[in-house]
């Protein structure tokens, strides 16, 4: 790429900072205002993570107002429902019903989950402004909040008892239509109660979204951990998986809440323990023959063998024993030498591959970003600042997209997206990239 093509810091940081303040509620930042018309988990811990740079209090609010929808068990959930917009996205407040489930918080919210990556961007933004961040004792009020969160997660999700967390819907991973979820998902009935309504179609292309097949057994599967209470306690739930990527992010957060211990005078030593732990659970994950990491199906107790983005998150790990063969990977003809400018959400080179598909091969910028991070954390500098280039370049080009063709950058999805925007800001803002 010729550097006049390449946006300008200031470039960047204005048409970042313009989205999220359109984007901004009041009190969250909706990922999309069309598609995604609520307040979603993980996107607010990515969006905080921008935010730091131009409205380090609105990053403490994001997180605050997803945390004041925590649930009595300690989860904070997939989303937090604006009752204005319910006709606007499916499944909504009149499916979830929250408010009838025991436990549940004053404010209308999903049943279900998603990666948790809160910790580490509490971390991120209380390092951005820390007098804004000590006056209005973010990190106290944060503090039991997420180690509550976690706790739900050790407590609740560990349905081996091996140290991992468990999704229990293709929802939860954030990743949802990846093909590490197809097999266990084919056996889930596609025939849910619930009329199927998708909003989502009236703002993205019909054929780069999930099918109908596909939102059926999603229904079906959300109706089923709905009627059983949210409480985790169905012992034949049929799909339960453990995702190396959203198991990755939990053990970053947790060394996150680790230093948010010390920098509270607590102890970090029981957060250290944890994070060790879900890291040696994660080898189990770990295919030799692939040089990535797969998922665990633990209903039928096998590896899912599939090269996807979600197998190289793991590289945000310190430490991790795998990291030289992680890059390898990377680097290899199934992600960036198969000639992408940012890492495809799946190996290239698999015949079912597809460029434009949710999660099925385009590149998504949260991932690039976790790389980025993976990248750095294990001396990677050159690729790591020439991916950082790449998420910054093809963000501000595209208006923001929602992901992009990894050959080609052209964008797809939902456009004006937060966490693009978010995110390319958070590297304009810290890295040498431009
Ligand atoms: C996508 O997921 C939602 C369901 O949560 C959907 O497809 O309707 C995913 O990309 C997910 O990772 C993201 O958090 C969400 C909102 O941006 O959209």
């Amino acid at each position: 790429m010729d550097d006049d093509e390449r946006p300008g810091a200031e470039e960047v940081r204005s048409a970042a900072a313009a989205l999220l303040e359109e984007n901004w509620t009041g009190d969250h930042t909706v990922p999309a205002t069309g598609l995604y018309p609520h307040q979603w988990s993980w996107d607010s811990g990515f969006i905080a993570v921008g935010l730091r740079h131009v409205a380090p209090e609105r990053a403490q609010r994001e997180l605050e107002s997803l945390m004041a929808a925590q649930w009595a068990d300690g989860r904070l959930p997939q989303i937090v429902f604006d009752l204005d917009r319910d006709d606007d996205y499916a499944p909504g407040d009149s499916f979830w019903r929250s408010r009838t489930i025991a436990g549940a918080p004053e404010r209308p919210t999903a049943g279900l989950i998603q990666p948790p990556n809160h910790a580490w961007a509490a971390l991120l933004v209380h390092r951005a402004d820390p007098v804004l961040s000590r006056a209005r004792r973010f990190l106290e009020e944060a503090y039991p909040r997420l180690v509550a969160w976690h706790g739900y997660l050790a407590a609740r999700r560990d349905h081996r008892g091996a140290g991992l967390a468990a999704v229990v819907h293709p929802w939860e991973s954030g990743t949802d239509n990846s093909p590490l979820w197809d097999e266990a998902l084919a056996a889930v009935p596609d025939t849910p109660t619930w009329q199927v309504t998708r909003p989502d179609l009236g703002h993205a292309a019909a054929a780069e979204r999930p099918g109908r097949k596909e939102y059926a057994r999603y229904f079906w599967l959300a109706e089923r951990y709905r009627d059983h209470g949210c409480d985790d306690t169905d012992e034949d739930h049929p799909f339960v998986m453990e995702d190396p990527c959203f198991n990755a992010l939990w053990a970053v957060s947790e060394l996150a809440l680790a230093e948010i211990a010390t920098e509270l005078g607590r102890d970090d030593a029981p957060h250290r323990a944890r994070a060790a732990r879900i890291a040696a659970a994660l080898e189990g994950l770990y295919l030799p023959e692939l040089g990535i990491y797969g998922a665990r199906d633990v209903v039928r107790d096998a590896l899912v063998r599939k090269t996807t983005v979600n197998g190289l998150v793991p590289l945000v790990l310190p430490g991790l024993p795998h990291a030289a063969e992680l890059v390898d990977t990377l680097r290899g003809p199934g992600f960036l030498c198969g000639g992408a400018l940012l890492v495809p959400s799946y190996d290239l080179r698999a015949p079912d591959a597809d460029t434009a598909l949710y999660w099925r091969g385009p590149a998504w910028f949260n991932m690039n970003w976790v790389l980025v991070a993976g990248l750095r954390e294990h001396l990677e500098g050159p690729l790591a600042d020439s991916l950082a280039r790449q998420v910054i370049t093809l963000a501000v080009r595209h208006g923001f997209p929602e992901y992009v063709d990894p050959i080609t950058g052209e964008p797809h999805g939902t456009r004006d997206f937060s966490w693009t925007a978010a995110l390319a800001l958070d590297l304009a803002m810290t890295e040498s990239a431009l």
